[in-house]
């Protein structure tokens, strides 16, 4: 049977692709697995029926043959291990893949995650301004790490795998800020990340659903 995943009925992100169902949705392009979408309102994500696959009340979840999972990185990596395609069948280039999906979602999305939250809850607060040149500085450190370890290369470690999947996605939050374009190999390594097929495909029908939630 296929998964199904549950994404926002209506993306605050406005169908910009940055809601987190998209990495899920885009994993399962990459391995061609068909699935199912169940779209939740945020009221429905705080109801028992979704608390008990999602303790936090988030999307995405991922459910399939009495499997509940939550947690993108715990999703991608299972899609990752049952299907070829993600992970590489060498021992060591497999468990350096698995090291750059903790490493995007353990060392580069925190700072990148509070940046934009400070941008969108503190912008009102007067101490915002003093702040933001701290944050800023913790995001601009690790995008020049990850460039340095980038160099010229395509992707992180070899062949595209989960880790440049996840690595990509979290980098797409940037997109359109200046600490971004400090680096152009990073702007081309998302905009080869966007030009997959399988990215696409994801893109695609996540913003079908917001623009039917406009429609609707
Ligand atoms: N660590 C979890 C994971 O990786 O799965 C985090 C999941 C998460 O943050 N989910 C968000 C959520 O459900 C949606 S994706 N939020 C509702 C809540 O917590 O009540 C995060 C997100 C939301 C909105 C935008 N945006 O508007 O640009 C981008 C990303």
């Amino acid at each position: 049977m296929s998964p199904t995943i549950t994404a926002f009925a209506s993306s605050p992100d406005r169908g910009r692709g940055l809601a987190r169902d998209m990495r899920v949705r885009w994993a399962l392009e990459e391995v061609g697995e068909p699935y199912e979408v169940r779209l939740l309102s945020f009221a429905e994500m705080k109801e028992p029926a979704h608390l008990a696959l999602h303790p936090f009340g988030q999307i995405p979840t991922y459910e399939e043959d009495g499997l509940a999972l939550f947690e993108t990185g715990a999703i991608v990596f299972h899609i990752a291990e049952r299907h070829a395609g993600l992970l590489p069948d060498d021992a060591h280039a497999r468990a350096r893949a698995i090291t750059w999906m903790f490493a995007a979602l353990n060392t580069v999305e925190p700072p990148i995650f509070d940046r934009s939250i400070a941008m969108i809850v503190e912008r009102d607060k007067d101490w915002h301004a003093a702040r933001q040149p701290m944050l800023d500085d913790r995001v601009r450190q690790r995008l020049g790490e990850l460039a340095a370890h980038l160099g010229n290369a395509d992707w992180l470690d070899g062949a595209f795998s989960a880790g440049d999947l996840l690595m990509a996605s979290v980098l797409m939050r940037l997109e359109g800020s200046d600490l971004l374009d400090e680096h152009p190999t990073l702007t081309a390594y998302i905009d080869r990340a966007k030009a997959r097929p399988a990215f696409k495909r994801a893109f695609a029908a996540q913003l079908a659903v917001f623009e039917a939630s406009q429609n609707g």
